[in-house]
């Protein structure tokens, strides 16, 4: 999609304030909770300038409370809650990503430069991690083809390799004698997923800048996959001729393939995933949703795996 310059937005394409009012009003609040207890949590004053999408879905948003406080990120420790936490420590500005490998111009972009070069988008995905969990929500970003185009891939570049922040000293879970994934946390597209118009880097969430917990200060964000593909915390994207490897598929291969694509057809081998539950639809006799084919993402993304066999390839 060509980039389009500010002037050209129009100005009922940029979120309404009073929509954001009460997600400003609790950003506010994390802002003052933060300094209350001491901790260094930073919330950035400016809010994100964003257009609307066709790719968002009009489904209910997940709250910004359960968005921000029930995340997986292991580098702060494997329970739900800890990256709320403990992701304060880490230091997420200035921050750079490095992008080469099999590329004619490699860079290293700070993520202030990315934002400032880039026409923001609001995309409103539903989001289905593969514990069975799922959640609708506003991210702020771009599209990660937007970047690659700028490196320029060379003809031998078919995947693309991510790498997440390695800092024992600002991460507690890489402290730990007993490690549960082999860090630094790592993850991979094939380049025509990456090339996708659906897959964004995002920098924010609900209009302001990520919070540390959800990847700060930038993640990616691919919707038709589970959500261990949206590596967080990115400081390095490589162009690569080999399929990467995955954290993931490092730690269990027999549970998480490459491909990770969601697909109600294929059961993890301890679990089912043929439904979901959404976060924050709770009580006693809500029913839980069906899952969908590529999360419900078919009719853009199916194409792209056309001949393949998505049991053997999950
Ligand atoms: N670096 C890193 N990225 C990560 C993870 C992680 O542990 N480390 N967890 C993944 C998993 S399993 C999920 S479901 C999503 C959760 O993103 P959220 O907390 O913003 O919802 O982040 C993914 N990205
Ligand atoms: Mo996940």
């Amino acid at each position: 999609m060509p980039i389009r310059r500010p002037s050209d937005i129009l100005p009922s394409e940029i979120t309404p304030r009073s929509v954001y009012l009460n997600r400003r009003q609790l950003f506010a609040g994390a802002a003052g909770l933060a300094l209350a207890s001491g901790l260094s949590g930073r919330v950035q004053a400016a809010s994100l300038a964003t257009q609307k999408s066709p790719f968002s879905t009009d489904e209910k948003l997940t709250s910004l409370q359960d968005v921000t406080s029930y995340n997986n990120f292991y580098e702060f420790g494997v329970d739900k809650g800890a990256p709320v936490a403990h992701a304060h420590t880490l230091k997420t500005s200035p921050w750079t990503v490095k992008v080469d490998g099999l590329v004619a111009k490699p860079a290293e972009f700070s993520v202030d430069d990315l934002i400032k070069g880039s026409a923001l988008e609001e995309r409103i995905y539903r989001m289905r991690c593969v514990e069975g969990w799922s959640m609708v929500i506003p991210w702020d970003g771009f599209p990660l083809a937007d970047v690659l185009k700028r490196v320029e891939p060379l003809g031998n570049a078919k995947y693309v390799a991510f790498e997440t922040a390695y800092r024992p000293e600002e991460m507690p879970g890489l402290q730990s004698m007993f490690p549960v994934l082999d860090w630094p946390y790592v993850e991979g597209l094939r380049l025509d997923e990456a090339m996708h118009p659906l897959t964004i880097l995002a920098v924010g969430l609900y209009g302001e800048r990520l919070p540390n917990q959800n990847g700060a200060p930038i993640r990616l964000v691919v919707p038709w996959k589970y959500g261990f593909k949206g590596i967080k915390s990115i400081t390095r994207i490589r162009l690569v001729e080999k399929q990467p490897e995955t954290s993931w598929n490092k730690q269990a291969p027999d549970e998480y393939g490459f491909y990770a694509n969601v697909n109600p057809n294929v059961d993890h081998p301890r679990w089912s995933q043929k439904t979901e539950r959404r976060i924050g639809e709770g009580g006693l006799f809500v029913k839980r949703r069906q899952t969908l084919p590529f999360n419900g993402y078919a009719d853009q993304v199916a194409q792209l795996y056309s001949g393949m066999d998505l049991r053997k390839f999950y």
